[in-house]
């Protein structure tokens, strides 16, 4: 069986009392009542990653939400893979939509990222998903195809080993539209299918593949039973606990 994984990406949300409060309900929770089936994962804001991960509890593991792609020097404001580890963090998201919208992140700079998180010992939670337009335009599927092969598959088998994929339709983000279970499922199999192409089966049968673009406590449950969905990376709904904890239940 496939690893179930939720992730909550909070993205630029909340103050350090409000980020230390969510964590400790989260921990509370998973040490009263475990989950023994679902991976949890948290990706705070990067002031807050090195408090939280020592107040975390074992059933949370840590993700931040970029890295830059050097491991050291003369780049203001930037944080590098390393830096991340070395506060306990375990993972990475990179080629979020966001990030590719707002800070022009191509396939090219998401490559030397990967790369950078991959050396300093991080696992990637890599986003992929089309536009609306895309869509509309059914071109969808070489969309995403063409953003797994430049952004993704030059990694090597072992490197691949690392990865956590997540599938964003870009027009289901913050929107409140979600892809039917349907669609979710028809682009997770695709997305398989193209692992299997650049890797082989068993890499395609073991890549975790989570859906993200307005996940929710109401609709994660029917999302999470497609058979290639593996989870969710949860925008707005990881910010409550009790709809965050709601999704990490949503596992038949
Ligand atoms: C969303 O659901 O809004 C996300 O972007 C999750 O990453």
């Amino acid at each position: 069986m496939r690893r179930q994984i939720v992730a909550g990406n909070w993205k630029m949300n909340k103050t350090y009392p409000e980020a230390l409060a969510l964590v400790n309900e989260l921990a509370t929770d998973l040490q009263n009542n475990p989950v023994s089936n679902v991976e949890v994962i948290v990706a705070p804001p990067f002031p807050y990653l090195a408090a939280l991960s020592d107040k975390k509890g074992d059933a949370i593991q840590l993700s931040a939400q970029n890295c830059h792609q050097k491991d050291s020097g003369a780049f203001t404001g930037e944080v590098s893979a390393t830096m991340l580890a070395s506060v306990g963090c375990e993972y990475v998201i990179l080629g979020h939509s966001e990030r590719r919208q707002y800070f022009q992140e191509d396939s090219m700079l998401l490559e030397q990222k990967l790369k950078a998180a991959l050396a300093a010992g991080l696992k990637p939670i890599f986003c992929c998903g089309e536009s609306l337009e895309q869509r509309e335009q059914e071109i969808h599927f070489d969309f995403v195809a063409q953003q797994l092969k430049d952004g993704l598959f030059h990694l090597s088998n072992e490197e691949f080993d690392k990865v956590i994929i997540a599938y964003e339709p870009i027009w289901a983000i913050g929107t409140g539209r979600t892809a039917s279970s349907e669609q979710a499922q028809e682009m997770h199999e695709f997305i398989r299918e193209q692992v299997s192409r650049a890797y082989d089966a068993e890499a395609a049968l073991k890549t975790p593949i989570l859906y993200g673009g307005s996940c929710n406590a109401q609709n994660a449950k029917e999302l999470f039973a497609c058979k290639d969905v593996d989870g969710g990376l949860i925008g707005g709904a990881a910010l409550k606990s009790a709809d965050f904890l709601t999704i990490i239940r949503s596992f038949q």
